[in-house]
């Protein structure tokens, strides 16, 4: 067959301009298993809604997984694949390639077609970021990595991640009596990691579906800008967090409006916050994380002085952060204050 000619093209998708413009179509539908109230299988949903019907969606072992492809049954109108645990990353850019090569052998027709590899938090933030960091380097290839993270290892039920919040109860962290917390690690910044590490990579974003157009719109962006993109989301987990389905709206919300997880998008360098973050970026008071961690039982045996703790944490990613709640550096002055005194 002869060659035709293949450029790095991107599909153009153009923002939702307002709730009433999105489009009606789903290509994540029913025939999932995933617990009443999971953020991430709603996810899942505006992803693929956002991305369209000419989309590859790769996705590694997790609950996302195993609750979507119960033998038989699938949600996933467009094509679906399964990659293992860590392969996230690589399952983008091998796929990318792949397309890229047929297209350009002429094996099948040259167009953009949207790759989209997601991971759960321990598939992603653990075992396979090396995997996603090297993606992020290969400009000549275009795929969005998309980060769900419910915070735990969901779906062997529950076992903490390197982005399990401090102190909270999983089953690899039961409190106990002699000790109260025994997960005492902060946890990873991911999206910042990424956009400070990977100058080829030209958006990363944070998204949170309680802001469901805002997230569609930065996996549209993501998609039309190209080359290889990370779009990092927080997802309310019912069972892992352990609190009433109904919340998990609410506790999205929560999230951002306490400045636990910031919402924003770094495009080619220039940093965006968005909505509530914006605001408190702007000087609105950040609710008291009190709020957000007493809903959820994982936090049930906190006392105050681990909300105290954790409050401190936060206060600190506002105030000392050279970039507030996206990049953990502190500020020069700081940083000299500190060398003086030693
Ligand atoms: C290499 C490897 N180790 C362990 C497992 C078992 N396993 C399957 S799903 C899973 C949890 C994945 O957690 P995460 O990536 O956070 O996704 P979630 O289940 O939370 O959606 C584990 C440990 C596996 N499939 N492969
Ligand atoms: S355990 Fe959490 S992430 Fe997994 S299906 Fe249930 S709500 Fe969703
Ligand atoms: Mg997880």
């Amino acid at each position: 067959m002869a060659e035709t000619t293949f450029t790095n093209a991107t599909q153009v998708l153009e923002p939702f301009r307002g709730i009433k413009r999105v489009t009606i179509e789903e290509y994540f539908t029913s025939g999932h298993r995933t617990c009443q109230g999971c953020e991430s299988a709603l996810v899942m949903k505006l992803m693929v809604k956002a991305a369209g019907p000419r989309t590859i969606v790769l996705g590694s072992t997790g609950c996302m997984y195993v609750a979507n492809t119960t033998y038989y049954t699938t949600p996933w109108v467009v094509p679906w694949m399964h990659t293992q645990l860590g392969s996230s990353g690589s399952a983008a850019l091998g796929t990318a390639a792949g397309l890229k090569v047929l297209m350009r052998k002429g094996k099948m027709k040259s167009e953009p077609i949207n790759v989209i590899a997601f991971c759960g938090d321990g598939g992603g933030a653990d075992m396979g970021v090396g995997a996603i960091s090297a993606t992020l380097t290969h400009k000549e290839y275009n795929s969005l990595i998309l980060l769900y993270d419910n915070e735990s290892y969901a779906n062997t039920d529950i076992q903490l991640s390197g982005m399990t919040p401090y102190g909270a109860n999983t089953t690899f962290s039961p409190p106990g009596k002699v000790k109260r917390l025994i997960h005492t690690r902060w946890k990873k910044n991911m999206a910042g990691m990424m956009a400070a590490g990977h100058p080829e990579c030209r958006y990363v974003a944070t998204v949170c579906a309680s802001y469901a157009v805002e997230m569609m719109n930065k996996v549209r962006r993501s998609l039309t800008i190209g080359g290889p993109t990370f779009i990092h989301s927080l997802d309310p987990c019912p069972k892992g967090w352990d609190y009433d389905p109904m919340l998990s709206h609410e506790l999205g919300e929560l999230a951002i409006e306490t400045g636990l997880f910031p919402l924003y998008e770094i495009e080619d360098g220039v940093l965006k916050y968005y909505g509530k973050t914006k605001a408190i970026v702007d000087g609105r008071a950040r609710k008291p994380v009190r709020e957000y961690l007493l809903k959820q039982g994982r936090f049930a045996h906190f006392t105050e002085e681990d909300l105290g703790y954790f409050q401190a944490k936060v206060d600190e990613m506002w105030e000392k952060w050279e970039i507030p709640a996206v990049i953990p550096f502190k500020r020069l002055d700081a940083a000299r204050a500190a060398l003086d005194v030693k």
